[in-house]
């Protein structure tokens, strides 16, 4: 990765909190996979755990608010979200959980996009890292496997929804 974008990716982990990262490929261009990520308002367009958002305070710029409800079945029903970086050119978002009934207190989450110039087609590799602290009750490993399917399950269909975009020919017209 640029360095610029891997310093996005080096998190401070304090003694109860583990952290990791998720990589996925896309095979769609940036720029559909982006119009996808950076909008901090929908986040239900490829969250399926998400069942609905309505933002809190804010536009979607850097420090909007969102308080996202969880599908049932999982052990969370709330979580209000705070956009910390949005960067169009260099396609980095960032959000820190700032509230909300779950058991990831202190989530912070970075996800960048890059080229992938390894096939013929236009690709993209997405790199989602999170730190979050480890619930009462629980280990460390419990904690990254936990988080790691969610965010894992989170990049396979926005892998989905980017191609579906991009098969559609409509990387500028947001219908997401
Ligand atoms: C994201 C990433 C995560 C979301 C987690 C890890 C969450 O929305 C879900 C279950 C929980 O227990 C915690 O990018 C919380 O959204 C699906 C409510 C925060």
């Amino acid at each position: 990765l640029p360095e610029a974008t891997a310093k996005h990716h080096e998190h401070a982990v304090g003694a109860r909190q583990c952290c990791s990262a998720v990589v996925k490929r896309v095979a769609a261009p940036v720029a559909a996979v982006w119009a996808v990520v950076r909008r901090f308002d929908k986040p239900q367009a490829y969250k399926h755990f998400v069942r609905s958002c309505r933002l809190v305070c804010g536009d979607g710029g850097v420090g909007t608010l969102r308080e996202v409800r969880v599908v049932s079945g999982l052990p969370a029903a709330t979580s209000t979200e705070r956009l910390e970086i949005l960067d169009d050119e260099h396609h980095v978002l960032s959000f820190r959980v700032v509230g909300g009934e779950h058991r990831l207190a202190n989530y912070r989450s970075v996800t960048t996009l890059h080229p992938d110039t390894a096939g013929a087609a236009e690709g993209t590799v997405v790199v989602e890292s999170y730190v979050v602290d480890v619930p009462p009750g629980n280990t460390r490993d419990d904690t990254r496997l936990f988080v790691d399917t969610i965010v894992r399950c989170n990049l396979q269909s926005l892998a989905r929804t980017a191609e579906a975009l991009n098969r559609r020919g409509g990387a500028t017209a947001v219908a997401v």
